[in-house]
């Protein structure tokens, strides 16, 4: 999800493979960025953390936000206070709610047809999920967000997870995804292009 949004966004960064089946990310020295030893996990070096360091940040809700905020300057306008808020419910909707519904099997079946459902409608339209809150954009403001970024790679996730589920019942959320799929700075990010 971050190096999406460092893509569509424009920007710059370096990009460290690590080998997940080979454990690297559970050692060090990737284990002092991440001391849980999971990706994804930033280093921003434009940021001096506690420690008189560069600033190190895991959870891809943390790291997007902090790049939402200081580079793609979502929250910079007059209703920044409020665009920021949004974000923060967003993104801990993707991470908390729309994970656990989609990726424990438990929940799925309760879970994913109302999440889905409710989705669909905010998506309707094309419209980012700031504009499905009732925030309307004003000039200036981005169109796609880094709520957007979010939750369109968990739902991008959908078909290459869980092929067989049928998600014709919810034709704004398959847009979605088709958009991701074809749009070049997701395919980077994907490290498909
Ligand atoms: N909530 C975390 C999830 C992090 C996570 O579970 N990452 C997985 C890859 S998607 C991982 O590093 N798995 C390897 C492991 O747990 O050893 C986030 O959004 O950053």
């Amino acid at each position: 999800m971050p190096r999406w949004y460092l893509e569509a966004k424009g920007i710059p960064y370096q990009w460290v493979q690590l080998d997940m089946e080979a454990g690297e990310h559970r050692e060090a020295p990737f284990t002092a960025i991440n001391h849980f030893g999971k990706v994804p996990a930033l280093v921003d070096d434009a940021f001096t953390g506690t420690n008189g360091e560069p600033l190190k940040l895991f959870e891809s809700g943390a790291i997007l936000l902090h790049l939402a905020e200081h580079y793609g300057h979502e929250f910079d306008g007059p209703h920044g206070a409020a665009r920021r808020s949004l974000a923060n419910q967003w993104l801990l909707f993707a991470n908390a709610t729309l994970a656990v519904a989609l990726f424990v099997p438990s929940n799925r079946e309760r879970e994913f047809p109302r999440l889905m459902t409710t989705l669909n409608g905010q998506l309707a339209g094309g419209r980012s999920l700031l504009a499905g809150s009732g925030f309307a954009p004003e000039e200036g403001d981005p169109e796609w967000t880094v709520a957007d970024c979010a939750v369109h790679a968990y739902l991008a996730y959908l078909p290459v997870f869980f092929p067989q589920i049928d998600l014709t019942p919810y034709p704004h959320v398959q847009a979605v995804i088709s958009q991701a799929q074809a749009n070049p700075a997701y395919l980077r990010g994907m490290g498909r292009e």
